[in-house]
């Protein structure tokens, strides 16, 4: 396969002013009829009287230029272009394709999801309906006729407002027009024999929207909570950056067999049924969160992403990252600050910390790709919105919004670059960002070295402050980075000290007196020095995670404990005790490694009791707080990973928690639960999170009155969270029967809800107990999997290869090769499945010896498979190098 570089990227040769889409939907097929207004692009960099445009798996009927069908002489065609030469100044080419949606296993472009036609068109699956320039630089009006039989597919959708709708024996057909010019990715379709829930918000300009979200019939009654979270984000996005909703209908439609969350659309969002509906019996607190942030993410995308958007798909992050801070913050805005913090962070930490080590480590903007779907990446995502909210810490909030309004009128309707989007933020602020964009072309997480300095006489303190960045592929050498490092100085007693920062030592934000300041990292090796300290002080460094880094600081243990219980940053009183965990574990694991037997540490256990013991705290943040650190987390800290190590010193912590703690577990559980109820509010889901914690804390430590206490709470909860939380400790539990019966009664209670049921496939495939090979595939031979719905593959294959360190780890390799056996299977059928699958082989080099070559075997294996997707290809390939 071909690679695509940031370096080649041209401007469009041609325009497409106006396209005119007709659909004629059939059971065997589809005719698509494209009138595309094309002119010569005035502003082309050099301009080729070359049309090709971009078509994959079409059948070409027909090829009409201003009204003249052309000779197949007279264009040339292949596997995935189009092409004509000596074209006029302006036209109107009409392009006739049949299309099998119903063969369509891929999921890009038009296909089929239970018995509805819908489409996924980003980043490039608009090809895959009919001949196009399919780049997000050209920008069209849309203008989309759907007509199919009227009883099968009474609902018919499409962008923008119904303008016409008529009928004709059994058959119907709808116009939708698009009054706002769009890039092709953004185009959507969906047919079927949908009902819908209706709603209306009037805007701050007070305009009246209507919105809608269709779903089969079956679940009308899980749609409140998305209608909801959608008006809060509207009223949201129009409170904190002035945008206002712009069509008159915003419509929303779940569908079942979906690739990723959904797809911001323009006017008509399509949904992972799983990323939208819900309701309390069948939905958990989390997913409620979940869904809510989603719906949030794509409405937000109204505006940073279709009304402003990528120039090409090397500038993903512009709309993905940008959009990604906005949600975040749209979350925190709604719950807490900080525990919507620690889960961003925790994930960021596990999964793209350990992307942006491995062999597909790319930069906020790549420069370059084979295959784009590959690139919708944790990096892409969750780093770039990180980086996005480094220019909201350094620019301040309310230069921050100036700098995005100015953003979205300079470019509104515009395809436009990350650097348009940093130039803004220069421009209203003054400030030079040369450095700071780094972040958007350097790989890698750096690494921050911080050691410190008291010196009581003079009353100053000093940090010495180290960056590094280690070496990714393509980029040996890194420039040092523009960083900023929040500072919070504890005195004695806990309490923050004013902060003063000596003249001339580097810069920071904020003004002297101030309790936490960004000091700015810009340097290899810089110092900053506090004066006035007047005792030698504890700092709280990286305060809410200021910057996506690896932060050194040597960190003795009781000074972690301190922190744990006094800094006032409620993200970093957690980090301590993360830190405090992740030290007791290295020290079990090396210990192993060199067959000595240690102890646990007392202090660490002892936090977990003071934790317990905290009567005041909010619940959702201590749930996060009593939270043992996953394998996943452990693995990407180590240098080497050692499966049995890491393994065995989470048992062993389990089972010390169990003995040491599970008095006070229980009781705390019992206070919780009798506290916690079943009402959706943040303050009753906190109550929820924590008592579920302890009942697994019981579970995982042995506990045997975890059994009676979760079945108990299984017959009797009224919500799935109490439901599944008791589930999932059963399933990680002390009894094998109690946790087999609990999980057939699950499935006989649950069969009919697909939804639910893919809970109950994913405890199964990540259970150390439960998820040995032979019951995993059982679990892909079960009567509700299939292989052709991305949700069950994700939740079983994906779920036993990210999560199942026991069994797909095991010694004999048997993991690997099932792993591989399915990559293979489902690289025939949807490529961007198997792709994702793919990622836990990728980290092949950091496993110990044995079973690192057992999985490049895999790999290899892989490799070697004749016909290997694009997708498939270019993570393996980058994996082996
Ligand atoms: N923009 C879509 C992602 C499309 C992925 C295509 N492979 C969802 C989102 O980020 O909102
Ligand atoms: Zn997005």
């Amino acid at each position: 396969p071909r690679t695509i570089y940031l370096k080649d990227y041209r401007k469009p040769d041609f325009l497409i002013d106006a396209t005119d889409l007709n659909f004629q939907l059939y059971e065997d097929g589809a005719r698509v009829t494209s009138q595309l207004h094309i002119r010569r692009n005035p502003d082309a960099d050099a301009f080729r009287d070359v049309l090709e445009l971009d078509g994959v798996e079409l059948q070409l009927e027909r090829l009409l230029l201003d009204g003249r069908t052309l000779n197949p002489d007279e264009y040339q065609l292949d596997d995935e272009t189009l092409r004509l030469e000596r074209l006029p100044k302006q036209f109107v080419l009409t392009v006739v394709t049949w299309i099998k949606p119903q063969e369509n296993t891929c999921l890009e472009g038009l296909y089929r999801s239970s018995s509805m036609f819908c489409t996924q068109c980003e980043a490039e699956g608009f090809r895959r309906i009919t001949y196009y320039l399919d780049r997000p630089d050209v920008m069209s009006s849309f203008t989309t006729t759907i007509e199919a039989e009227k009883s099968r597919y009474p609902v018919l959708l499409s962008n923008g407002n119904p303008v016409a709708s008529g009928e004709s024996g059994d058959r119907h057909w709808v116009k939708w027009e698009d009054p706002f010019k769009k890039p092709c990715y953004l185009f959507a379709l969906v047919a079927g024999d949908l009902e819908w829930v209706e709603d209306s918000f009037t805007t701050m300009s007070g305009r009246e929207v209507q919105l809608r979200i269709y779903v089969e019939p079956q679940d009308l009654n899980k749609c409140s909570h998305a209608m909801d979270s959608l008006k809060r984000s509207m009223t949201w996005d129009e409170e904190v950056y002035g945008r206002e909703y712009d069509l008159d209908i915003f419509n929303i439609v779940a569908v079942s067999d979906f690739n990723m969350g959904a797809m911001e659309n323009k006017g008509l969002n399509i949904f992972n049924s799983s990323c939208v509906l819900a309701n309390p019996e069948t939905s958990t607190d989390s997913a409620f969160q979940r869904i809510e942030a989603i719906v949030a993410h794509e409405y937000f995308h109204n505006w940073s992403g279709n009304r402003v958007t990528c120039r090409d798909w090397f500038q993903l992050s512009l709309k993905e990252g940008f959009t990604v801070f906005r949600d975040a913050e749209f979350s925190a805005d709604m719950h807490s600050r900080a525990v919507k913090r620690i889960e961003d962070v925790a994930l960021l930490r596990t999964m793209q910390f350990a992307e942006d080590a491995g062999p597909m480590s790319h930069p906020v903007r790549p420069d370059s790709y084979m295959e784009i779907s590959n690139f919708y990446t944790l990096t892409v995502y969750e780093k770039g919105s990180e980086v996005v909210r480094m220019l909201h810490t350094l620019l301040e909030p309310e230069k921050f919004r100036e700098g995005s309004d100015l953003y979205f009128s300079r470019f509104d309707g515009q395809a436009v670059t990350t650097d348009d989007f940093v130039a803004c933020m220069e421009e209203v602020s003054g400030q030079d960002f040369t450095q700071f964009k780094r972040w958007y072309s350097q790989s890698g997480t750096p690494v921050l070295t911080v050691t410190d300095h008291y010196d009581a006489e003079t009353s100053e303190y000093r940090l010495d402050v180290k960056q590094s960045c280690p070496p990714t592929p393509g980029q040996q050498e890194k420039q040092p980075f523009q960083i900023p490092l929040a500072v919070g100085l504890l005195d004695g007693s806990g309490k923050d000290m004013p902060l003063t920062l000596k003249a001339g030592q580097g810069d920071a934000s904020g003004a002297d007196g101030d309790l936490t300041r960004n000091i700015l990292v810009r340097e290899s090796e810089q110092s900053f020095v506090f004066t006035g300290v007047t005792e030698k002080p504890t700092p709280s460094l990286l305060r809410s995670f200021s910057a996506p880094v690896r932060l050194n600081y040597p960190y003795d243990r009781n000074q972690l404990t301190f922190l744990m219980s006094f800094d006032s940053d409620g993200f970093n009183r957690w980090d301590a005790g993360q830190k405090l965990a992740v030290s007791v574990f290295n020290e079990l694991i090396n210990a192993e490694l060199k067959g000595e037997q240690v102890d646990i540490d007392e202090r660490y256990i002892d936090a977990m009791r003071q934790v317990l013991l905290d009567d005041k705290g909010d619940h959702a943040m201590l749930a996060k707080m009593v939270q043992v650190p996953g394998v996943s987390l452990l693995a990407e800290q180590a240098e080497v990973v050692h499966v049995d190590a890491i393994l065995n010193a989470r048992q062993r912590v389990h089972e010390r928690i169990g003995a040491s703690l599970s008095e006070l577990l229980l009781s705390k559980y019992r206070q919780l639960h009798a506290q916690s109820g079943n009402a959706l509010d943040s303050v009753s889901m906190g109550l929820r999170a924590y008592k579920n914690a302890c009942l697994m804390l019981l579970a995982q430590g042995g506990a045997q009155e975890s059994v009676a206490l979760a079945k108990l709470q299984m017959q009797q909860a009224q919500t799935m969270t109490d439901e599944f939380g008791a589930l999932a400790a059963l399933v990680n539990g002390p009894d094998i029967e109690a946790a087999q019966s609990a999980l057939a009664d699950f499935l006989c209670k649950w069969k009919k809800d697909q939804l639910v049921m893919e809970q109950w496939f994913s405890v199964q495939a990540a259970s150390e107990r439960h998820g040995a090979l032979d019951s995993i595939q059982a679990l892909t031979a079960h009567e509700l999997f299939s292989e052709r719905n991305p949700n069950k593959v994700r939740s079983v294959i994906g779920t036993f290869g990210g999560q199942n360190w026991r069994h797909f780890h095991a010694a004999d390799g048997s993991g690997y090769r099932f792993l591989r056996e399915w990559i293979i299977k489902m690289d025939g059928l949807n490529p961007q499945i198997a792709s994702r699958l793919l990622t836990p082989l990728t980290r092949w080099r950091k496993l110990e010896p044995q079973r690192s070559a057992l999985m490049q075997k895999e790999l290899q294996e892989i490799m070697a498979h004749p016909g290997l997707s694009r997708d498939a290809y270019e993570v393996v390939s980058k994996s082996l190098k």
